[in-house]
């Protein structure tokens, strides 16, 4: 079938989940010249049978608040592709989780998971549980009323699942306890663990981390690098944290930092004392990123205005621009921003932020582009480092888990080219991760004949 014929196809098999069909429409469309080279997997349906989640589990979750009332949530988990190992991916807790933002979310962890290296199918799983705002005793009560359900589709060796949005330590905490009950077992069956508990080093930094080293690989293949450069970071979680802490260690400056409530920016830096007041405000005190322009003097909060058909965020002149919120925080509009306000380089931390229009105008524009399907890739890669570890009983340094995590990144950048190149792209990241990721899974979908 031709590719356009089975974008139509997803397009109506699939009505109601835009955002799937958005990452769909990447994916195909990037494939067109891989499929007029390999007349087999067309034969065999390959593409299209990606397109099928393997297994969509839909379950109800009730749990009792701190006041007794009954409450009632979606849980779900989508077992996209086992192709080339276990599925394997994170659970996003947040009021948004449809099966349409899951399933885009387990389409991309196939390929992601496939560019590490590591032997990782794809999966991803969550609820429109809302944690803001929840007490300790609830977030602990829907975890284990979650994980009640979950535990009898997941294992170690079929299934692990991991954090995302909504679901941090804390979290993985909760769940990892209620799953060994349940099963009286202890397994690596999920990570982002406790260290001292099956947890890897450096898995917290990973994603942050991985994303800067994907950024200054890039930079490098043009003989540049982040020394001196400007940067401006959406989000505040796990992944902007540590993205603007490793900048800062590269010698580059972060000068924003968001939220669902709006954005700060910080021309000084967000770095030392500030970095710390903003990860305790987030990840301990749980407030709102306005706390942090009440806090240092010269830096200046903007709240985000819902009706607005642009992010000022991205209206910063700076050299180098890194969406780590959410998905679709950069539009066509926010692109051109990108464009006027002198970014060189884009680097997706989170997954699918910048919409397919956005990105034509950023590729359009000659702006350095990393999708984040594999610029992103370095926390599932420190995940997949993490099941090692406990199959084998092991605890690894953190020297030794952050060198395997650069030479993975780079691993990753070099294939991209290597693999955009091939296919008559060239200097095509986004090209280049979903024909290498492919690829890969279609090989292993072929010898495993029609199942
Ligand atoms: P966190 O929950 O730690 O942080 C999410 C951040 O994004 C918060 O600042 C949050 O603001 C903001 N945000 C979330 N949803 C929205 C929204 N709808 N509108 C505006 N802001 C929003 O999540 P992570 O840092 O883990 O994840 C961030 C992104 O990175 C996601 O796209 C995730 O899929 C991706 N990712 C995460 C990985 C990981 O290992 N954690 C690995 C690879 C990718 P607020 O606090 O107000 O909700
Ligand atoms: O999007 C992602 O890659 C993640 N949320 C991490 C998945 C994982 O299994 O570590």
């Amino acid at each position: 079938m031709a590719p356009n014929q089975i974008l139509e196809n997803v397009k109506k098999r699939n009505p109601n989940e835009p955002e799937f069909i958005q990452a769909a429409q990447e994916v195909i469309e990037s494939l067109t010249p891989v499929l007029e080279k390999n007349p087999e997997l067309v034969r065999l349906k390959i593409l299209e049978r990606t397109l099928e989640p393997e297994r969509l589990i839909s379950f109800r979750v009730t749990w009792l608040d701190d006041k007794g009332e009954v409450q009632i949530n979606r849980g779900y988990r989508v077992q996209m592709n086992s192709a080339i190992g276990p599925y394997k991916g994170g659970l996003r807790f947040h009021p948004s989780v449809t099966p349409s933002v899951l399933k885009f979310l387990a389409y991309e962890q196939i390929f992601k998971n496939a560019l590490t290296g590591i032997p990782m199918g794809g999966g991803k799983g969550g609820s429109d549980f809302d944690p803001k705002g929840k007490s300790e005793n609830e977030i602990m009560k829907f975890c284990q009323a979650f994980m009640g359900e979950l535990a009898r589709h997941i294992d170690h060796r079929t299934d692990v699942p991991a954090g995302d949005i909504g679901v941090g330590g804390r979290e993985i905490g909760y769940l990892f306890g209620a799953y060994k009950k349940i099963k009286n077992e202890f397994t690596g069956v999920l990570t982002g663990k406790g260290i001292g508990w099956g947890g890897s080093l450096i898995r917290t930094e990973a994603t942050g981390y991985g994303l800067i080293y994907f950024a200054e690989n890039m930079l490098q293949n043009v003989g540049d690098s982040l020394k001196g450069k400007t940067c401006l970071v959406s989000g505040s979680g796990n992944v902007a944290q540590y993205a603007i802490e490793k900048i800062n260690q590269m010698g580059g400056k972060a000068v924003t930092a968001s939220d669902s409530s709006g954005f700060i920016y910080d021309e000084g830096g967000i770095a030392g004392d500030k970095l710390e007041f903003l990860k305790d405000l987030k990840n301990n005190r749980r407030g709102r990123i306005k706390e942090y322009a009440d806090q240092f003097k010269g830096s200046t909060y903007h709240e985000a205005d819902a009706n607005a058909d642009h992010n000022e965020l991205w209206t910063i002149k700076a050299d180098c621009a890194f969406p780590c919120a959410t998905q679709n925080e950069i539009n066509e509009k926010d692109a051109n921003n990108i464009v006027k306000g002198g970014i060189k380089l884009l680097g997706e931390g989170a997954n699918m932020p910048t919409t397919i229009e956005g990105i034509n105008v950023i590729i359009d524009n000659g702006v350095m582009y990393s999708p984040g399907k594999a610029s992103n890739a370095g926390g599932v890669a420190t995940s997949g480092m993490e099941m090692m570890q406990n199959y084998m009983g092991q605890n690894w340094t953190s020297e030794e888990v952050d060198s395997k995590l650069q030479g993975i990144m780079k691993n990753i950048h070099d294939t991209c080219l290597a693999a955009a190149n091939e296919y008559g792209k060239p200097g095509n990241y986004m090209a280049g991760a979903n024909i290498a990721g492919f690829l890969k899974v279609a090989n292993a979908m072929k010898a495993q004949g029609v199942i």
